[in-house]
């Protein structure tokens, strides 16, 4: 077993068997089971779905991520857990409702979290514009539960199985491992989208939003949790939406698009107007990379921790990429991104049905049966071939009983 940080395709990991993704890494726990979820064929309907929670802080990239895990079939959300963050907690659950309501899933359980960061000091960010925000919602059908303590009876009901989603501070995560200390480490996986590896921050120079936000609880999590994946802020910032598919993503015919066109379409006007040339969703990303780990191009194992008590850069992520703190690695960081794939992945999420021409017949592509419809010779020019190569596999248009958003309403 090496005990060095080096680059490593994420293809050889994942790839590879779970002796030899041990290997990779020098982490006692090992970053296990970094098989991708089978998104394709028949057979994929076989698998035991996955189990998720959810964090958040929705969020407009929360919505995302949500939209895309109600959206997959092989998915079965838990629980919707709510920190503070983005908004204060509780515009954080209206706003989560706001998203269920929209897609027709009310049925998803959510729990009121954590008000404040473990310190207190907590900072908020965003200001929330766009109509879709503003419609009204039912908070009585909030969970009673307090977040953390629903994390701990979820976790401690399937031991091993559950994989958590932490796209806001880690506050309700610090918490559960303050109550039961066992939670960490009965997780299945743990993806984080947060911290930066290039000192490049979002709310202060150098820190990164959700690290920034509770510096303390991610420096509890990263030490205490197993099997964690982080895509790190600077990596969503290089990896860009264009905006022709954003206009297709947006506009997509379906209630879940508009919702989506509703939410988006304001804040993300400056960005546009100012020349970027793209659109990011930086929680999306971190759910579609738990739908298909091949979305990942490469990643690194290390060590990573989180910056206290910095003068400037408390909240920074501190990677240690050379190993010279003598620690074993407890994290997988994301590097690349497949875009395209992302874009197949974002397509689901507006149209999970919509039918698509089968271009290979080998493998599970033979499963399927040719489709009578294609994307519109308008989509398919713009559309990467990444895009409709990676649509291909996640359509099944065998399926009419998927766990559809846009189709059913
Ligand atoms: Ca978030």
């Amino acid at each position: 077993m090496t005990s060095t940080s080096s680059d490593v395709n994420i293809e050889d990991i994942v790839d590879s068997p779970i002796s030899d993704q041990l290997a990779m890494s020098t982490a006692s726990d090992g970053l296990a089971d970094l098989q991708p979820v089978k998104l394709v064929s028949n057979m994929s309907f076989k698998q035991p779905k996955l189990k998720v929670i959810l964090d958040v802080d929705t969020g407009i990239d929360d919505s995302h991520a949500i939209m895309l895990a109600l959206a997959h079939h092989n998915v079965e959300i838990l629980a919707i857990t709510c920190a503070n963050g983005n908004v204060n907690v509780d515009l954080v659950v209206e706003n989560t409702l706001r998203v269920l309501k929209a897609c027709g899933r009310e049925d998803i359980p959510v729990y009121r979290g954590a008000e404040r960061s473990l310190l207190g000091n907590t900072s908020q960010f965003e200001n929330f514009s766009g109509e879709a925000w503003n419609t009204p919602v039912d908070t009585s059908v909030v969970q009673k539960e307090h977040a953390a303590n629903a994390i701990i009876r979820i976790i401690n009901n399937f031991p091993g199985e559950v994989t958590v989603v932490a796209i806001a501070p880690l506050t309700n995560l610090a918490l559960a491992m303050r109550l039961d200390s066992t939670v960490g480490r009965k997780i299945k996986d743990l993806y984080i989208m947060g911290g930066n590896i290039e000192a490049r921050g979002r709310v202060s120079p150098c820190a990164e939003f959700n690290f920034y936000n509770d510096p303390e609880a991610a420096q509890v999590v990263l030490k205490e949790f197993i099997n964690i994946t982080i895509l790190p802020y600077e990596v969503c910032r290089k990896f860009l939406l264009p905006w022709d598919f954003f206009d297709i993503w947006t506009n997509a015919g379906t209630p879940a698009s508009e919702f989506i066109r509703r939410s988006v379409l304001e804040s993300a006007k400056p960005a546009r107007v100012a020349g970027r040339e793209g659109y990011r969703s930086c929680d999306g990303y971190c759910m579609a990379l738990v739908l298909d780990r091949s979305v990942v191009h490469s990643a690194e194992p290390v060590y990573a921790t989180v910056e206290l008590s910095g003068q400037l850069t408390r909240g920074q992520m501190v990677v240690d990429w050379d190993g010279l703190l003598g620690q074993p690695c407890n994290a997988l960081i994301v590097k690349e991104l497949d875009i395209g794939k992302i874009q197949a992945l974002f397509m689901l999420m507006v149209r999970p049905q919509y039918p698509i021409p089968v271009q290979q017949q080998s493998g599970y592509f033979a499963q399927c049966p040719a489709t009578q419809s294609q994307w519109s010779s308008a989509e398919s020019s713009v559309l990467p071939q990444a895009c409709l190569d990676a649509a291909a596999l996640l359509y099944d248009t065998n399926n009419n009983s998927s766990n559809s958003i846009g189709a059913s309403r």
